[in-house]
């Protein structure tokens, strides 16, 4: 019986939360792993631990600087350059503040970040994608590009491009067979708050206090379950939420 090729997976964000949960997974199931982030203390560190399970690559860049992103990819060894899994994972929120009082530089955070930068990567991975005519991208949304709640204002809006955007590739990459779809998280405990109160500790805490929210290894479980359906299979779009949410702003707290 011939032997399936080893899967390669490229995750941004790889350094914490939902992007290592699945990072971790993937390792486990054999899924060769290109992995991203800024922080190379934790690159290395997530390299060394999950290079006993499959081979680990890693790469430093900043998804809002297009050249670097461009470089990092087309510096990928030939062992790890037919990718087969993108996980456009990179991205927080950043401040909370209503539209009148927000920060310039959150803003351009957001959309640098969350939108162009999910841009910039997908764009240098598509043409080989496209030649192999193999592919499946995995955009993480949330729930916050599903509604909007107060103060969310530009992350929303920056969520809300990704669920466009998911819409857009999957319309585009139809002709090539390149699967695309969303995973949207609800409330996720991860450094998500801590970046978005800029290192706030406790603020941070409180958000995922009194319920119990997602863990980042629920959601990589889910990522893991869309990329390892058949191929004729393409899950769209996939809004999960801790059963303790109902929406942004209704979640079942304890007294
Ligand atoms: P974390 O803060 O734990 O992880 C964010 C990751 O993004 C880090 O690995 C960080 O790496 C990377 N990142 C941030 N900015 C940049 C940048 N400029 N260039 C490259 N990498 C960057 O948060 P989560 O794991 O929760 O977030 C992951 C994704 O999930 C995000 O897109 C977020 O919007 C989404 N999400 C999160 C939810 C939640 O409740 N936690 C719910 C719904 C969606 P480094 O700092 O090393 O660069
Ligand atoms: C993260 C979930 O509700 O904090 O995207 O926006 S929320």
């Amino acid at each position: 019986m011939m032997q399936e090729k080893q899967k390669i997976a490229f995750i941004t964000g790889a350094t914490s939360g939902i992007g290592k949960a699945t990072a971790e997974l993937f390792a486990k199931n054999n899924i060769k792993l290109i992995l991203c982030g800024r922080r190379q203390e934790k690159l290395d560190a997530l390299k060394k631990t999950l290079q006993n399970k499959t081979a680990v690559h890693t790469l430093n860049f900043d998804v809002r600087k297009k050249e670097d992103v461009r470089a990092a990819i087309q510096s990928l060894p030939e062992e790890f350059a037919s990718i087969d899994i993108l996980v456009n994972n990179a991205g927080n929120a950043h401040g909370l503040d209503p539209i009148q009082s927000g920060a310039l530089e959150d803003w351009d955070a957001m959309i640098d970040i969350n939108v162009k930068g999910l841009l910039y990567v997908s764009r240098a991975i598509l043409p080989g994608m496209i030649q192999r005519k193999n592919g499946h991208i995995i955009n993480i949304g949330s729930t916050a590009g599903k509604e909007v709640y107060p103060g969310g204002n530009v992350y929303c809006a920056s969520k809300h491009a990704v669920d466009a955007i998911n819409q857009g590739m999957r319309i585009d990459l139809n002709e090539n067979g390149i699967r695309v779809g969303a995973v949207n998280p609800g409330l996720v405990e991860t450094e998500f708050s801590e970046v978005r109160f800029k290192g706030d500790e406790e603020r941070a805490k409180k958000v995922y206090q009194g319920y119990q929210p997602l863990k980042p290894e629920d959601i990589a479980d889910i990522i893991y379950f869309v990329t390892t359906r058949p191929y004729h299979v393409n899950i769209a779009d996939l809004v999960v939420m801790p059963t303790a949410q109902a929406s942004s702003t209704i979640v079942k707290k304890k007294e």
